[in-house]
Formats: C-alpha cells, sequence, structure tokens
C-alpha cells in the first residue's frame, strides 16, 4: 500500500485531468469527480475512483483538489459538503481574483477548514514539470501539509499568509504577459503589410525584446526609489514623441493603433501634469486607481 497522500481531483477538465495523471503517475491514489460524469472514464481505466457525488469524492481523499471552471463553480459545490471537508486539506488550484480567493479562504475558516489557495502559471501540458510554476498563500500549515503531493505537480511557491497573493501574482504576470504579446501583434500587423510574416516578425520581437528586457531591474529601482526626475533615462516627453510616430507609422500602414493609443494617453497626462521631464515609467503613478 502506497505511503503517498491520496488526493481528491473535483474538476476533469484540461487542467484538472493533467493534475491526476500526474498524481497517479508520481504514486498517489486519486478519486475523482467531474460534473460530466463521462469524463471520469479515462482516469478510471488508468487507475483513479470515480465517485458519484462530490460528498464521496472528498470523503475518500486527505487532500482535496478543486481545478474546476471558476469561483461560483467553487461555491457551488463546496458549500453543500463543508461538513465534510472538516479533517481535509482543501487546495483550490480554480482561477479566481484575489478578493475571490480572501473570500474562499474567509468562508473556509468559518467552517473549520484547512484551506489554501492556489494559482497555477502553467498550461496542462506543463504540469509535472519544474517549469510549470504554481503559487500557493494562505494558511502555511495547509501548505506544509499538503506539500509532498503539490510538489509532484510543478515548482510549487508559497507566497505568504494573505489567501489573495497567489491569485493577483499570478494575475499580474497574465497581465504583463497579454500586454507584451499585444506589442507583438501590432508589429506582426504592421509588418504583414510589407508581406513580411508573422512568424519572421516573431523571431525579430524575440530578438529586441531579449535585448530590452535586461532594463527591467533598472525601471524596477527607479519606481521603487521614485527617482523619476530628472530621468535617468527616456523621459516622458521624448516617448510621447516616440509613440506619436508609432501611432502615424501605424496607421500610414493601414494599421489601427487602439494598443498603442492608451499608453500614449498616459504619456499625455503626466506631460500635462507638470512630469514630461521625469523617467517614462512613472506611468506607473497613474495605473493606480485614487
Ligand atoms: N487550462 C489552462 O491552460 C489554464 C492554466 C491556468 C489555470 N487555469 C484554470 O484552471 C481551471 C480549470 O481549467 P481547465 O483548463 O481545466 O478548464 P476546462 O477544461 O474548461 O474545464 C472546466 C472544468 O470545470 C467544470 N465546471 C464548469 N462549470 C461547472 C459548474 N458550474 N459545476 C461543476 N463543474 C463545473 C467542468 O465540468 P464539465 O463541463 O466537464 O462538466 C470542467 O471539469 C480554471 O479556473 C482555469 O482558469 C487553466
Amino acid at each position: 500500500m502506497s505511503s503517498k497522500q491520496s488526493v481528491t481531483v473535483l474538476g476533469l477538465g484540461t487542467m484538472g485531468s493533467a493534475i491526476t495523471e500526474r498524481l497517479r503517475e508520481t504514486g498517489h491514489a486519486t478519486t475523482v469527480w467531474n460534473r460530466t460524469a463521462a469524463k471520469t472514464e479515462p482516469h478510471v481505466k488508468a487507475g483513479s475512483t470515480a465517485a458519484a457525488t462530490v460528498a464521496a469524492a472528498v470523503t475518500a481523499g486527505d487532500i482535496v483538489l478543486v481545478i474546476l471552471l471558476d469561483h461560483a463553480a467553487v461555491h457551488e459545490h463546496l458549500e453543500p459538503v463543508a461538513v465534510d471537508l472538516k479533517d481535509k486539506v482543501v487546495v483550490n488550484l480554480t482561477t479566481t481574483t484575489p478578493n475571490e480567493a480572501r473570500a474562499t479562504a474567509a468562508w473556509a475558516a468559518e467552517h473549520g477548514i484547512t484551506y489554501l489557495d492556489g494559482a497555477i502559471l502553467a498550461v496542462p501540458e506543463m504540469i509535472g514539470a519544474s517549469e510549470a510554476l504554481i503559487f500557493y498563500s494562505g494558511d502555511e500549515n495547509a501548505h506544509a501539509l499538503a506539500l509532498p503531493a503539490l510538489e509532484s505537480l510543478g515548482t510549487a511557491r508559497f507566497e505568504g499568509g494573505d489567501p489573495g497573493i497567489a491569485s493577483l501574482k499570478d494575475m499580474a504576470l497574465l497581465s504583463s504577459m497579454y500586454l507584451m504579446l499585444n506589442g507583438y501583434l501590432q508589429a506582426a500587423a504592421m509588418m504583414r503589410t510589407v508581406g513580411v510574416p508573422a512568424a519572421d516578425t516573431a523571431v525579430d520581437v524575440t530578438n529586441w525584446l531579449s535585448v530590452i528586457l535586461e532594463s527591467l531591474p533598472h525601471f524596477g529601482a527607479i519606481i521603487d526609489e521614485g527617482a523619476y526626475d530628472p530621468a535617468a533615462g527616456q523621459d516622458v516627453n521624448f516617448t510621447r514623441s516616440a509613440l506619436a510616430s508609432l501611432i502615424t507609422a501605424s496607421r500610414e500602414q493601414g494599421v489601427g493603433a487602439d494598443l498603442l493609443e492608451p499608453a500614449k494617453a498616459l504619456l499625455d497626462e503626466l506631460a500635462a501634469t507638470g512630469r514630461g521631464s521625469g523617467d517614462w515609467p512613472r506611468i506607473i503613478e497613474l495605473l493606480t486607481i485614487k
């Protein structure tokens, strides 16, 4: 008999399935539940046990991993079984906002449930590899209890006692990813107007951004020190003018500038409020809603 923790997985979408498969590979007994029961079949064939109800599923495992679509689905299915969760460690890997994570942690605390919030910065194919980063936050004891199983899924990082921090970090990093990838789309749209394939622009953008990304620590230092003025690097006025050229060039090629214009508008606001000579990362001051 395995000495490894038994794990219940609620949710067999693409991520829940990848997690269940990895847990089996690493020797954990797994019990699975999914709203659409047919999705349990391949897992049963591969050695998992299917539970007909959420209550039966959570009763079976030492650890209950929740990987449903969203916050609403999590509460829809956990609230009716709160009593059954009391001697379990519940780890919620469903993507939720930081405040939703905090609300679930508060709900769990009210019901005496040992609860850990998690956020997966990976796609299903990465599960099990060290590149699969999974952030956890909230109850450190819950993290320690579940860690032997969680470590099999990827790199487990405990981010602190605020249950919302794991989600916040996940969402901050995803925000940076989408904004950066939109930058590539703008470049590809511009270059396609003269017949350059998007794949070629992907290579050029990768090379260019890898050089540019080296300046991020410098930006971080300027922001942390609030040392914008006088500008050590490119100032707001220069950057406004550069963005104005990019917007004009895009339009000349018949490409919209919808992605560039918001950044230009923020620079305009800095200039209009007497901050034109400061370093342009000062934009961050305008991102905080007061
Ligand atoms: N897949 C990914 O790349 C990302 C990576 C980062 C983290 N996300 C989050 O993981 C959660 C699950 O994502 P998923 O990829 O497994 O999603 P789906 O394949 O769409 O499966 C969704 C599962 O949720 C079940 N479900 C949906 N609504 C309900 C409900 N009201 N009650 C019970 N279960 C529900 C659905 O069941 P069914 O449709 O098969 O019956 C699937 O099991 C998610 O938070 C991602 O943001 C994945």
